[in-house]
C-alpha cells in the first residue's frame, strides 16, 4: 500500500529546535515503521517561508529576501539531514511549484464564488499568525502561547466562509472516530465547532504583508500564510485544479499529517473545509501531539528562547538515543518536560538495558566460544517461553499497530520491557557460573543462545527508532543489516562468527 506522510513546513523564523526535531523524527519511524512492514512511503517535511513574522524576522536581519530564506530554510534541512531523516520531499513555499498551485486553488475557489470582500476589524497574534477571539487570550490579554498581546487591526481584506461546513464537519469527524489521533483531540476541535465559525480572512494587503503568495484576483494582497502554506500538502504530490489527478488521488489516500496542538485549529476545522471547497476528501488521518516543555515548564518555542539545541544533544549522544527518547517520553495525556538532564537519564537507561546486555553476552562468547553462536539444541521450556514471549509482542505490534503516537510509546515500552527481562533471565542463569563447570555445558550454551536471539529480535524492533544501532547490533551478530519485520524466534545458525565492537552507547558524564 502507499503512504503519505507529512509534518507541519516551519517557520524560518528562527533556528529548529527539539520540538521541530521531535514531529520530524516521528515522520521519520513512522515511515520506517511502515517500510518495515512492506508499504511505500512518500515523507515530506520542509519549511513556511512567507508571511508576517517570517518578514520580520528577514527585516531585522536586514537580509536580502531570497538569501534570507535559503539561509534559514538551509537549517531546518542541514539539521534533518544531520539527523538522517529519510524524507522524499523537502518542501519551499517560496518556490514556484508550491506558488502556482496556491494559485490554483485560490483561483479555482474564487471562480466557484466561495470568497467575498470586507473590512474587518480584529485581534492579531504575530507569533500565530491569527486573529484571536477575546476568548483564546489569557488573563493579561495575552497570547498563551507567546506571551504577547495580539495587536488591533482594521483592513479590508477577502474571506472565505467556514460556517456552511460545519455541521458537516462534525458529522466527518463523528463518523470517522479514527480521524484525530489520540482521541482527545478529536473532542478538542468538536468544541471548536460548537459555536459558529467566523469567516476565514485569506489575504493580507500587501502594504502590511509583502512576503507571500499574489492573490491570482488582485495584486494588492498576498495570500494569508495558512492559506498557502496548508497547500503544500497537495503541492507536494502535484495536485491541479484542472487535468488528470490519479497519482495524486493514489497518494492522497493515505495521508498522514503529523503536528502539535498549537496548530490543530488549522488542520482539523480550515483545512477540511479548504479541501471540501477544492473537491478533495480530508487527508485519511491527523496524528495530533502534545508540547515539549522547556525551562520554566511552558511549550519550548524560539519565540521564548527557552530551547533545548539538537545540535548540542547530537553532540552529548547522537541522533539515535535522542529519536528513542523523544518517542518514548511523549506523553499520551498531556505535554512532556525535556532538558539535558532528563535526555541523559534516558540515555543510561538505554545503556544499561540494551548496551549492557549486548556487551556482556558476545564478551562472554568471545572469552568462551571462539564468539561463536552455540547450537539451540538444548534450549529448555523457559528459554524457549521467553524468545516466544518477546517474538510475540513485537510481531503483533508490527502486524496489527497502526501509525499514531500510542503505537511508537507502547513500542518503545516493549522493547525496554524486553531488554529488562532478557537482562533479568541472563543475571538469574548466570551463565559466567555455568561456564566453569564442563558437565553444563548444554545449559550454558543453552542460555548464550536465548539471550542473542533475544537480542536480535530487540534489534530488529528497534530499527524504526535507532536505525544505526539497530544495524550495528546486527552485525555484531553476524547478521546482514537488512531489515524487515519478522519475528520469528530461534533464528541464529550455529557457528555464525560474532564481533565484540565498540559499545553501543559509550559512556557519557
Ligand atoms: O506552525 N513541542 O510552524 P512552527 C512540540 N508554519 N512540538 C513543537 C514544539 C514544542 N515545543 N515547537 C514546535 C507553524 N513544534 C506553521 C505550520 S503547516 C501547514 C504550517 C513542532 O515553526 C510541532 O510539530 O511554529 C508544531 O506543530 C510545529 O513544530 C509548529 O512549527
Amino acid at each position: 500500500m502507499k503512504k503519505y506522510i507529512t509534518t507541519p513546513i516551519y517557520y524560518i523564523n528562527g533556528a529548529p529546535h527539539v520540538g521541530h526535531a521531535f514531529t520530524t523524527i516521528l515522520g521519520d519511524v513512522l515511515k520506517k515503521f511502515e517500510q518495515m512492514r512492506g508499504n511505500d512511503v512518500f515523507y515530506t517535511t520542509g519549511t513556511d517561508e512567507h508571511g508576517q513574522k517570517n518578514q520580520s524576522s528577514c527585516q531585522e536581519c536586514g537580509m536580502a529576501v531570497q538569501d534570507f530564506i535559503d539561509m534559514r530554510s538551509g537549517n531546518f534541512q542541514k539539521l534533518f539531514d544531520a539527523m538522517k531523516i529519510d524524507y522524499d520531499f523537502f518542501v519551499h513555499t517560496s518556490s514556484q511549484q508550491h506558488k502556482n498551485v496556491v494559485k490554483d486553488a485560490l483561483d479555482y475557489i474564487y471562480k466557484k464564488g466561495l470568497i467575498k470582500k470586507k473590512s474587518y476589524e480584529g485581534l492579531y497574534c504575530e507569533g500565530c499568525e491569527q486573529f484571536k477571539k477575546p476568548s483564546d487570550l489569557d488573563e493579561h490579554g495575552n497570547c498563551p502561547d507567546h506571551q504577547k498581546a495580539p495587536k488591533l487591526i482594521t483592513e479590508e481584506n477577502y474571506f472565505f466562509p467556514l460556517e456552511q461546513d460545519r455541521q458537516w464537519l462534525i458529522d466527518y469527524i463523528n463518523t470517522h472516530p479514527d480521524w484525530i489521533k489520540p482521541k482527545r483531540f478529536a473532542k478538542e476541535v468538536l468544541g471548536m465547532l460548537a459555536e459558529p465559525l467566523d469567516d476565514l480572512c485569506i489575504s493580507r494587503p500587501k502594504s502590511r504583508v509583502w512576503l507571500g503568495v499574489d492573490l491570482p484576483f488582485d495584486d494588492d494582497f498576498v495570500t494569508y500564510i495558512w492559506f498557502d502554506a496548508l497547500i503544500n500538502y497537495i503541492s507536494s504530490i502535484g495536485w491541479k485544479s484542472q487535468g488528470d489527478n490519479a497519482a495524486f488521488n493514489e497518494t492522497w489516500a493515505h495521508c498522514t499529517h503529523l503536528l502539535a496542538k498549537d496548530i490543530l485549529k488549522t488542520h482539523a476545522v480550515y483545512w477540511p473545509i479548504m479541501l471540501k471547497a477544492l473537491g478533495i476528501e480530508p487527508p485519511e488521518h491527523l496524528i495530533v501531539h502534545g508540547y515539549w516543555l522547556g525551562e520554566g515548564g511552558i511549550k519550548m518555542s524560539k519565540s521564548l528562547g527557552n530551547v533545548v539545541d539538537p545540535y548540542e544533544v547530537m553532540d552529548l549522544m547522537g541522533i539515535d538515543p535522542l529519536r528513542f527518547y523523544l518517542c518514548n517520553a511523549m506523553s499520551l495525556s498531556g505535554d512532556a518536560q525535556i532538558s539535558i538532564d532528563l535526555l541523559k537519564q534516558g540515555y543510561k537507561q538505554l545503556a544499561n538495558n540494551i548496551g549492557n546486555l549486548q556487551m556482556r553476552v558476545l564478551k562472554m562468547i568471545a572469552k568462551n566460544l571462539d564468539g561463536k553462536v552455540p547450537s539451540a539444541a538444548h534450549l529448555e521450556a523457559e528459554d524457549k517461553a521467553l524468545l516466544e514471549n518477546v517474538a510475540n509482542t513485537f510481531e503483533r505490534i508490527y502486524k496489527y499497530g497502526e501509525p499514531s503516537l500510542e503505537l511508537v510509546n507502547e513500542l518503545s515500552a516493549e522493547i525496554l520491557k524486553a531488554g529488562d527481562a532478557v537482562n533479568a533471565y541472563f543475571a538469574t542463569q548466570a551463565p559466567w557460573v555455568l561456564a566453569k563447570d564442563e558437565s553444563k555445558r548444554e545449559r550454558y550454551e543453552a542460555v548464550i543462545y536465548t539471550t542473542l536471539d533475544a537480542l536480535r529480535l530487540i534489534a530488529v524492533a528497534v530499527y524504526p527508532f535507532m536505525p544505526s544501532i539497530a544495524k550495528k547490533i546486527l552485525v555484531s551478530l553476524g547478521q546482514n543489516d537488512e531489515i524487515k519485520a519478522e519475528f520469528k524466534p530461534v533464528v541464529l545458525k550455529e557457528g555464525t562468527q560474532t564481533i565484540v565492537g565498540d559499545p553501543l552507547f559509550p559512556f557519557i558524564a
